[in-house]
């Protein structure tokens, strides 16, 4: 749903200045630094992208799912690694309280996360329970008027980064099932909390993941988001329906990237006295990749409308994360191809995009677990 076009429209041609003007110039130098300039992370947060779904009255912009995807979008035609920053403010880290947090925790943690002053991030993972979401092991015992937490958090995204953290864990552990996890906000600095070495990755450079170890961290009983305890699972997963849209634009974004710098390629290198381009051969690879985003864009779109207008979405996220994502892999292979030996290169910049992209197939959902995901909601509508 787009409210107000003008609005909307202004939004996109900002993100797209910048990324234009300010990102693309500096892929290279965060590829090799591994960081991302604190003058850039100033900028995003001065254009108010860390506080695209944040509600209005906690100071964001409110987007709807279909501004939000469409301005991921935008801000995706470069590395990754720009958005993975915002990433979990705006999606994982923040939606939890969006959705199901008090009004108290509300006002206190969203307007920080809408400026970029709390970085969000979103600690599910374990390194026994991945796609397993639900076995996961970190406990939180009640004890007065704190939750006494252990356990250790994988791959967390922005871990380094984060001022807080939605954290799932399990309040029951008699109850070895989904109900008997609870959702947390937790402070980065409460005693108890260690961060593990940033993860060494194929790809994403500037993006950084660690573990996040939980010892006898005392978390306010406050901070139990929404007041109740079991329901964690369910917060996760709601989360992670919308997370899964907000990924499938990052998907259809690079991919636009991608295609649209085979295409230049392809009309500039000439081989055979022609260019590339005019060869039918490669003319396949970018009418494949062209046609194939274009399916993905429609589908990501559809699903971010389905969920603006209420109406069930989970089969559609994952649809859309599962084609977006595996699209997004063939779009780089073939980007890649068009470039030849120049695409195996660093300085072309497309092999650095065929190795950050392939994270896509994995992270919110693994494609497999999309597919479960499907057929499972099949099988039950149809029942
Ligand atoms: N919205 C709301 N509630 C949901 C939900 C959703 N999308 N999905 C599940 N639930 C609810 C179910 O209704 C069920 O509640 P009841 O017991 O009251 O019926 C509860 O949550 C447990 O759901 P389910 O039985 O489906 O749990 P499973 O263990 O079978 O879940 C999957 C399996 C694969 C769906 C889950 O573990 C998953 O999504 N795994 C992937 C995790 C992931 O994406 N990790 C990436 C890392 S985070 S970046």
């Amino acid at each position: 749903m787009i409210r107000d076009r003008e609005t909307l429209d202004l939004l996109l041609q900002n993100i797209a200045r910048f990324v234009r003007e300010r990102l693309v110039p500096q892929e290279d130098s965060v590829a090799e630094t591994d960081e991302i300039p604190d003058e850039l992370v100033d900028e995003m947060k001065r254009m108010g992208l860390f506080g695209l779904s944040i509600p209005e009255e906690y100071g964001g912009l409110a987007l709807t799912m279909e501004e939000e995807a469409l301005a991921v979008l935008e801000l995706c035609r470069t590395s990754p690694a720009f958005r993975s920053i915002i990433g979990t403010t705006v999606g994982i880290g923040s939606q939890g309280i969006v959705f199901d947090g008090t009004e108290e925790q509300k006002r206190r943690y969203l307007p920080g996360m809408a400026t970029g002053e709390i970085i969000a991030s979103f600690a599910l993972t374990e390194p026994e329970s991945g796609s397993d979401a639900a076995s996961l092991r970190t406990t939180a015992l009640r004890d007065g008027e704190h939750y006494v937490v252990n356990g250790t958090k994988r791959y967390i995204t922005n871990a380094p980064h984060a001022g807080v953290f939605t954290l799932m864990a399990r309040t029951n552990p008699a109850d070895k099932s989904a109900s008997g996890i609870s959702a947390f906000i937790v402070d980065a600095k409460s005693p108890g909390i260690s961060f593990g070495r940033r993860d060494k990755k194929m790809g994403q450079r500037g993006a950084h993941t660690c573990d996040v170890i939980f010892e006898n961290c005392r978390v306010p009983a406050e901070n139990l988001i929404g007041g109740k305890e079991g329901v964690g699972f369910k917060t996760a997963m709601k989360v992670l329906d919308k997370g899964r849209i907000h990924i499938a634009a990052v998907c259809v974004g690079v991919a636009e990237r991608m295609l649209a710098d085979a295409l230049r390629y392809a009309m500039e290198r000439k081989q055979f006295g022609q260019r590339i381009g005019d060869f039918q051969l490669v003319q396949a690879l970018l009418a494949d990749s062209k046609a194939e985003i274009y399916a993905a864009r429609s589908m990501m779109i559809d699903a971010a409308r389905r969920r603006d207008e209420g109406l069930p979405h989970t089969t559609e996220a994952s649809c859309a994360k599962m084609f977006a994502s595996e699209m997004c892999g063939r779009v780089a292979d073939r980007a890649v191809q068009v470039f030849g030996g120049a695409g195996y290169m660093s300085e072309y910049g497309i092999e650095r995009f065929y190795r950050d992209v392939r994270l896509f197939r994995i992270y919110e959902g693994t494609t497999q677990i999309q597919q479960i995901l499907i057929a499972r909601n099949m099988m039950r509508d149809a029942a």
